[in-house]
């Protein structure tokens, strides 16, 4: 028996016991509900009118239950059944007990009818191997135990025979495990659909692949390298959303692939919470860069940096020296030549330095100054500007006044602001300018293909001490994505029942989560938060409280909004959504859904003597400046912008996302919903089982 067996298959001799059918039919065993545990099982020892006596089963306690709380047990051959659907009694306690079991016993993969359930296990499990992606191949979902590679592989044939596109969706909390299965998915397609003969390499038990397939699978650490960080909830979290749709020929092999991505958390490059980190992209380059690079990047000590917040803070297991070579090659497979590889680092680099330009309040006027302008040669020197220019952009700034231009003084914290923002919009664009150039390198063929395969990845539900905008933004994405699950999953199988005449009636389960979706996107009658918040922005005057205040008086009243008793200091209001209660601070919303900019710095980076600098500046016309933002009137900004031609952040990413669902709508929808089993990152002991497949 393979190690792999074991976590494949259940041992049948364990679960066909005859005592154990002998127990389970004597005792009268049920479920009852528990505090601590959820539900613990029982034996029903009387029934007395609507209530029942149980004794149980671990502690032999009698405990009264009402009997409308009781749920039935399941025969013990039923005992870890691969799919919920062939449960006789089909409850709550039973799929629990079942996901439970069959996790304890190091399965982590289960069907529930239509879609796959998986527990984040903590640990490598031997089941990911090219061996086991070609037990895989081809074979129907019932001949195989669950896993990600039936779910994948049922998929890709179904894409064939009916020619329709489809998507593989992976959702859950922050921390569950939908990246890891996405790579799963990719890297099951990349080996099965590969046009060139995969064969193994003779030194190695490594396949080759033909280059695009090598090509899709580098795709990732680099986009993990500048994408995702250290949380407190997952130490590899994706701080973006991304869509990867994976095109094919008529005869089913990889023609190219393109990537789209989501709201990147870019204010985390400027600021992170206690024990988290910044994107991992920066302690890779800090702990990997050798002498002559470090001299060329102008690198210093992590206790330098101040955008580095919490220091060189480590995460086990991971090497960050190692990666920064890891993520250079990666970069080098995707054809992404040396100068721009230098190119981007020294974007890295010169955010860095952003952080160590500070400013002074002059002593009789309320004007800034740079005292020490160290940083701000270095952040020249990297970004190709004139110290001189870049000062003064910063300093005084020229804006519009009527017809004329003058020169502006700036306050400090007006300086600051802009040194921030312009950290963080330098790390979007050259994120941005990473997309790009990975989708040049996937899209190579430019050919449609026949069908496609789409995965979704997006950052997973969360709830923080402090939640801001970019919360909102994430369980928006959470709330409509499982809005979609809740509608393919049971009103479609409904409305399927009808059209083949099955006698049903409509259940409504609950479960439409419109009224929250509304609640945050509702353009009017009442206008939704994200339409309040773009209002506010545009009213003279108005401030992160003013928009609180708005939003209170218009959906004050709505189900799904909550006041908080007293406007404490982590909440100004609160969302009911599907996955939990998260209270929101609103505090900088104003100036995140704007998103303002120097536009005086932006003209000098477009103008920059750095091809690769310029190059990401190329489009500095759709910058809104700063002088446009409520409240900050004395910024500078020489841009025309007028409502209706400029568009928010929230604007923006609600059109991406519903560009998004209009996709997903036109695929047939694959659904991995992945689990988090503790809070801890803790791998459950004893794991691996002590027996297996007999
Ligand atoms: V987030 O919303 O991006 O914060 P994800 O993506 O749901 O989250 P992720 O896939 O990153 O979670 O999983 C978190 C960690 O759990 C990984 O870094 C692994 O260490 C661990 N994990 C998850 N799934 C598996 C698995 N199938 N095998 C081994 C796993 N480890
Ligand atoms: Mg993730």
């Amino acid at each position: 028996m393979s190690d792999a067996d074991k976590f494949l298959y259940v041992d049948r001799n364990m679960v066909t016991n005859p005592l154990a059918q002998a127990d389970w039919a004597t005792k009268k065993l049920v479920w009852v509900p528990s505090e601590r545990l959820g539900f613990e099982a029982g034996s029903v020892r009387e029934e007395r009118g609507d209530e029942c006596v149980v004794e149980l089963a671990d502690s032999g306690k009698k405990v009264k239950v009402n009997k409308d709380d009781i749920q039935k047990m399941n025969p013990p051959k039923f005992s870890k059944v691969e799919d919920m659907a062939e449960l006789t009694c089909l409850n709550e306690a039973s799929v629990l007990h079942n996901l439970k079991e069959r996790y304890y016993s190091g399965l982590i993969y289960t069907y529930s009818g239509l879609f796959c359930v998986v527990i984040n296990p903590y640990k490598n499990l031997p089941i990911y191997s090219e061996e086991i992606v070609d037990m895989y191949k081809g074979k129907k979902r019932h001949e195989m135990p669950p896993h990600i590679y039936a779910i994948t592989d049922t998929s890709y044939r179904s894409m064939m025979q009916d020619r329709e596109d489809q998507s593989i969706l992976c959702t859950g909390e922050s921390g569950a495990g939908k990246t890891e299965n996405t790579k799963k998915v990719i890297q099951y397609l990349a080996h099965v659909a590969s046009s060139h003969k995969t064969k193994k390499d003779q030194n190695s038990s490594f396949l080759s692949h033909g280059e695009l397939e090598k090509q899709l699978l580098q795709a990732n650490p680099i986009l993990e390298a500048f994408g995702n960080a250290k949380t407190v909830k997952n130490d590899n979290s994706s701080r973006f959303g991304k869509f990867i749709r994976i095109n094919f020929d008529v005869n089913g092999y990889i023609v190219g692939a393109n990537i789209e991505t989501y709201l990147l958390e870019k204010s985390r490059a400027i600021r992170q919470a206690k024990d988290e980190r910044t994107f991992h992209v920066f302690y890779y380059m800090l702990t990997g860069a050798g002498d002559k690079l470090r001299s060329e990047l102008c690198l210093e000590g992590y206790s330098n940096y101040r955008f580095v917040s919490n220091g060189n803070l480590t995460i086990p297991g991971q090497h960050d020296k190692d990666l920064f070579t890891e993520t250079l090659e990666a970069m080098k497979i995707m054809s992404i030549p040396e100068d721009e590889q230098i190119g981007m680092l020294k974007v890295v680099s010169s955010v860095l330095q952003l952080g160590n330009m500070s400013f002074k309040k002059e002593r009789h006027t309320d004007q800034a100054s740079m005292p020490d302008n160290t940083a701000a040669q270095k952040v020249c020197h990297l970004m190709g500007m004139n110290v001189t220019d870049f000062t003064r952009a910063i300093l005084s700034p020229r804006i519009k006044v009527g017809r004329d231009y003058v020169q502006k003084a700036q306050t400090q914290e007006q300086a600051e602001f802009a040194v921030e923002a312009l950290a963080k919009a330098t790390y979007e664009r050259m994120f941005r300018w990473l997309v790009m150039r990975l989708n040049k390198a996937l899209d190579k063929t430019k050919r449609q293909g026949a069908s496609f395969i789409g995965i979704l990845d997006i950052a997973g539900f969360e709830i923080f001490e402090l939640n801001s905008f970019e919360q909102m933004c994430i369980n928006y994405t959470n709330e409509k994505l499982q809005q979609l699950f809740n509608h393919t999953m049971f009103i479609l199988e409904q409305e399927e029942y009808q059209r083949e005449g099955i006698e049903w009636s409509f259940i409504d389960f609950g479960l439409d989560l419109q009224p929250c979706i509304d609640l945050i996107e509702k353009p009017a009658n009442p206008p939704g938060i994200l339409a309040l918040l773009d209002e506010e922005c545009w009213f003279p005057k108005a401030t992160d409280k003013s928009f609180v205040e708005k939003v209170l008086q218009e959906q004050g009243g709505h189900s799904k909004f909550h006041r908080p008793k007293k406007l404490k200091d982590e909440a100004d209001f609160c969302i009911m959504h599907y996955a939990g209660k998260v209270d929101y601070k609103a505090d900088e919303w104003l100036m995140k859904n704007m998103d303002p900019l120097n536009d005086n710095v932006a003209s000098l980076l477009n103008q920059s003597t750095d091809k690769f600098v310029s190059e990401l500046w190329k489009d500095v016309d759709r910058i809104v400046g700063l002088d446009k933002v409520a409240g900050m009137s004395e910024m500078p900004g020489a841009f025309k912008t007028r409502k209706g031609m400029f568009r928010t952040v929230g604007q923006l990413y609600k059109e991406q996302l519903s560009k998004l669902m209009a996709t997903l709508r036109n695929t047939n929808p694959n659904f991995v919903r992945c689990i988090i089993p503790n809070h801890e990152k803790k791998v459950r002991v004893p794991f691996p089982p002590t027996w297996g497949r007999p």
